[in-house]
C-alpha cells in the first residue's frame, strides 16, 4: 500500500501565495517535521483559486489549500494538523493524551478568540463590512479579555503547552503576526508584556523566520476606509460601459480582503497638512508648559494666559461627550477607556491638548471632554486614526459665548464639582 509520509518523493503541495498567515501555519509546523511541503508556483490570488481544478479541491474557492497524493485539504489548521502527523510520535502534538487536548485547546483558542476578535477589529476599517464603532468597541474589548488571559498563563509558562515549541504556538503565532503586522500598535500590545514576550520569541525562531522574515510591528491602527462611492479610474465612454460593465467596477478605494492581507509595502509618509498652517501667534508647547507648570492661582495665571494666548484662527476648541455613557458602570473600565483614548491620541500629541473628565459619584459614570486642536476643525487624521473620535459627540466651542468660555475654564482647571456633580477623576492629555 502507498504511504504519504511526506518524503522526498512525496512532497505535498500547498496552494497559497508567500505571504499569506493560514499558509505560515503548515509551512512552520513542516519545517519543525522534516515534511516536504512546497508552495505552488505562481499562485495569483483571485484567479488560482477560483478554477474548476481548485474548486474541486476546496468548494468554498478560499486559500490555503494543501494537495497531498491522497487528495486535497484545507481549512488552514486542518492543514497544519495534517502535516503535523505525518511525522510519527511528533513532538508538535506534545508527548501525552492531555498534551495533545492542551494544543488543540490553544489552536481552538487563538482561533476563535484571537483571530476572530482581530478580523472582527480590522476588517470593517479596510471597507469588508460596514463599520460600527459599537461594534469595534465589542470586538476590541472580546480581543483584550482572550489577550488577558493568554498573558496571564504565559506569565508563568514560557509556551503554550509543556516545556518546547508545539504546533499550539505555531497557529498562536501566525494568528499574532498578522495583528501585530496590521493593527496590534505597540500601545496596544503593551498592556501584555508576557504575550509580547512570547510573540517575539517565537517569530525569532529560525523556523519561523525562514518565512515571517523580520516582523514590524503595526505603527498606527489602519484608518477607517472611506465610505464614499468609488469611482471608476477613468471615466468610461457610455458605449463601453454597456458592453463591458464588469471592467469598469473595478475601485482603487477597497482591497479585496486577501490582497490587502498580502500587501507589505509601506507607502511614504506624507507631510501632516496642519504643518503647512500659517503660523499661529499661540504656541502650543508654552500652553502646555504654563498648564504643567501653575500650581497655584490656577484660574488667575494659567486660564488667564490661556485666554490671553488663544487663538481662533490657528486653533479650534472642542467639548466632546461620551456617546454610550450607560454603559459606564464600572469605575476602573470607564477609567481604562479614557486612558486607552489618550494613549490612542498619542499621535496628536504635536497638535492637541485635552482634558477629559470622568463625572459622578457612582456608575453609570459620564465621560466629557475639552480639547484644543490646531487648525479651525478637528484634523482627519485624527477622525481617521483614533476610532475613540466615532464613540463622542463633537461640539466646536464658540468663544464668542461667555457661558461656554466658562464651562472650557472650568475643564481645564478640573473645577469640582463639575456641573453639580463629583468628578472621579480628570486626566489630562498634552
Ligand atoms: N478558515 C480558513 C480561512 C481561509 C481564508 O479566509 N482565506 C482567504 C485568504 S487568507 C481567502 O481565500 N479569501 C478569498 C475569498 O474569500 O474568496 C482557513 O483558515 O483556511
Amino acid at each position: 500500500m502507498f504511504v504519504n509520509d511526506g518524503s522526498e518523493l512525496t512532497a505535498q503541495v500547498l496552494h497559497a501565495t508567500s505571504t499569506n498567515k493560514n499558509a505560515f501555519k503548515a509551512l512552520i509546523a513542516a519545517e519543525y517535521s522534516g515534511v516536504k511541503v512546497e508552495l505552488v508556483k505562481d499562485f495569483e490570488p483571485g484567479v488560482s483559486n477560483k478554477t474548476p481544478e481548485f474548486l474541486k479541491m476546496n468548494p468554498i474557492g478560499k486559500v490555503p489549500v494543501l494537495e497531498t497524493p491522497d487528495g486535497a485539504v484545507f481549512e488552514s489548521n486542518a492543514i497544519a494538523r495534517y502535516v503535523t502527523r505525518l511525522k510519527p510520535d511528533n513532538p508538535l502534538y506534545g508527548s501525552s493524551i492531555i498534551d495533545y487536548g492542551h494544543v488543540e485547546q490553544w489552536i481552538d483558542f487563538s482561533t476563535t478568540e484571537i483571530d476572530t476578535n482581530i478580523g472582527r477589529w480590522l476588517y470593517p476599517r479596510l471597507g469588508f463590512v460596514p463599520y460600527l464603532p459599537p461594534s469595534e468597541e465589542i470586538a476590541i474589548s472580546a480581543l483584550k479579555r482572550a489577550l488577558e488571559a493568554l498573558n496571564t498563563y504565559l506569565a508563568s509558562n514560557t509556551y503554550l503547552v509543556g516545556h518546547g515549541i508545539t504546533l499550539a504556538d505555531i497557529v498562536m503565532t501566525c494568528n499574532l503576526f498578522y495583528g501585530f503586522k496590521v493593527i496590534l500598535t505597540k500601545s496596544f500590545t503593551s498592556q501584555f508584556p508576557h504575550v509580547e514576550r512570547y510573540f517575539w520569541t517565537l517569530v525569532n525562531q529560525p523556523n519561523f523566520q525562514k518565512f515571517l522574515g523580520d516582523v514590524k510591528q503595526a505603527e498606527s491602527i489602519p484608518p477607517v476606509a472611506s465610505k464614499k462611492p468609488s469611482q471608476p479610474k477613468e471615466p468610461a465612454k457610455p458605449q463601453k460601459a454597456k458592453e463591458e460593465p464588469k471592467k469598469e467596477v473595478k475601485t482603487e478605494e477597497v482591497k479585496p480582503k486577501e490582497e490587502a492581507e498580502e500587501e507589505d509595502a509601506p507607502k511614504p509618509k506624507p507631510k501632516n497638512p496642519l504643518d503647512l498652517l500659517p503660523p499661529s501667534k499661540m504656541i502650543l508647547d508654552e500652553w502646555k508648559r504654563l498648564y504643567s507648570n501653575t500650581k497655584t492661582n490656577f484660574r488667575e495665571v494659567a486660564m488667564k494666559g490661556f485666554w490671553d494666548m488663544y487663538d481662533p484662527e490657528g486653533y479650534s476648541l472642542w467639548f466632546c461627550d461620551y456617546k454610550y455613557n450607560d454603559e459606564n458602570t464600572v469605575s476602573f473600565v470607564t477609567l481604562n477607556k479614557v486612558s486607552g483614548f489618550l494613549q490612542r491620541m498619542d499621535l496628536a500629541r504635536k497638535y492637541a491638548f485635552g482634558k477629559m473628565l470622568i463625572i459622578g459619584s457612582g456608575g453609570p459614570f459620564k465621560v466629557k471632554g475639552l480639547w484644543l486642536f490646531r487648525g479651525t476643525e478637528i484634523p482627519q487624521f485624527v477622525l481617521d486614526e483614533c476610532y475613540d473620535m466615532e464613540l463622542y459627540e463633537w461640539t466646536k466651542v464658540d468663544i464668542n459665548d461667555e457661558a461656554q468660555k466658562e464651562r472650557v475654564s472650568q475643564m481645564i482647571e478640573d473645577a469640582e464639582p463639575f456641573e453639580g456633580e463629583p468628578l472621579l477623576d480628570a486626566k489630562c492629555f498634552k
